[in-house]
């Protein structure tokens, strides 16, 4: 290659009837052409692209050598640095184009999915058996005309004791039994986990005139914890506050919801003498099957008693005119007697093996 005073190539052209398209200007087009194709990606292209047409690049160069030329030599070569000029551009674009379009392949087969594979599928999930139970609690006493109520399980110490007739000294008050709250409401009430459901009942009795006919289910929270006993547990309580309800109201209502609820009318029910600061006289409520596995066992499953007076009073009625019962049932007590459940922890350790099988 012929070269200029600097070293750097250049065009020299001398004879009148040089080749049309000089051998070393047919040289820098494969170069190009070259350089371009080893260019992958869009930084290695601009490199490329700038040895050739950049402020040093070959091209540029041979263009500033026209100068040195005679006026109709320079035209000549001039229209042939411009010929591969525009070719080593169209190089670059055509490379560009090539780039990118591999670079969207190469991103289509990296994220491509294969529609055609079957779906992982979904769990379908299902509701807990405490929930389902709930659920069908409620359902019963809605039918023979209970209003369900739901309420706070952080409760004020006067909803949850004092307005239940429950005295400052009363054992169920201690901490013992009572997780208490390390704050206060925006009124300066000492708050608790409620230890029944009981306190939504007297909200609720607060709230509306006689009768009073509801059911308030729900969480509850006592300081104990073994085979029998979760911390957490569920209760639902009963109330029906009316001028002429008695013990047979209870008693009736109480033994059409279990044979609702074990979908058997082969079952007895009785009550035994019992003490609630809250219901004067109290009783606990027994059953007992007629067959199956627990045939002739007496089951304790309920509270029970006739409203005292002082929490009929705490409601702001007259206990000279108005008389109810409530009671008070454990939701595990009676979902493990219907299901067979004979550990109380299963309904709390979220396995599903145990789980699923109350939704089949
Ligand atoms: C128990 C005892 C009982 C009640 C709960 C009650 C509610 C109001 C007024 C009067 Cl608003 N009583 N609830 C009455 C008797 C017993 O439950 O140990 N249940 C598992």
């Amino acid at each position: 290659m012929r070269t200029g005073p600097s070293g750097a190539p250049f065009l020299l052209v001398t004879d009148r009837n040089f080749d049309p398209m000089d051998a070393s200007l047919q040289q820098i087009v494969e170069d190009a052409r070259a350089a371009m194709a080893a260019a992958a990606e869009p930084a290695a292209l601009a490199n490329a692209k700038a040895r050739f047409l950049g402020k040093d690049g070959a091209l540029t160069q041979r263009m500033k050598a026209l100068g040195k030329l005679s006026a109709e030599e320079r035209s000549v070569v001039g229209r042939e640095l411009n010929e591969v000029k525009q070719a080593v551009e169209r190089l670059v674009v055509e490379r560009e184009a090539a780039i990118e379009q591999a670079q969207l392949q190469g991103r289509l087969a990296q994220e491509a999915i294969d529609v055609t594979l079957p779906g992982r599928g979904l769990g379908a999930g299902g509701l807990h058996p405490i929930t389902l139970t709930i659920e069908r609690i409620e359902a019963i006493f809605r039918s023979i005309g209970f209003d369900v109520a739901d309420g706070p399980e952080i409760e004020e110490d006067f909803y949850n004791f004092t307005a239940l007739n429950t005295p400052e000294n009363h054992p169920a008050r201690s901490m013992h039994d009572t997780f208490y709250v390390d704050a206060r409401d925006a009124n300066g009430h000492g708050l608790l986990l409620r230890t029944h459901t009981s306190p939504m009942q007297i909200r609720y009795a607060r709230m509306h005139k006689p009768p009073i006919k509801v059911i308030a289910p729900g969480k509850t929270y006592r300081v104990d914890s073994d085979a029998t006993h979760s911390p957490m547990f569920h209760q639902f309580e009963g109330l029906w506050v009316d001028e002429d309800i008695s013990f047979t109201d209870l008693k009736s209502v109480y033994t059409d919801f279990l044979r609702q609820f074990f979908e058997t009318d082969e079952l007895d029910v009785r009550f035994r003498p019992s003490y609630f600061p809250f219901t004067e006289p109290s009783a606990e409520i027994d059953m007992r099957f007629h067959d199956g596995p627990l045939a002739g066992r007496w089951l304790e499953v309920s509270g029970s008693g006739q409203v005292h007076p002082n929490v009929v009073r705490n409601i702001g009625l007259d206990p000279e005119r108005y008389i109810g019962f409530a009671f008070g049932s454990g939701v595990e007590r009676l979902a493990m007697l219907r299901y067979g459940v004979g550990d109380l922890r299963l309904f709390y350790e979220s396995d599903l093996r145990f789980l699923a099988q109350f939704n089949v």
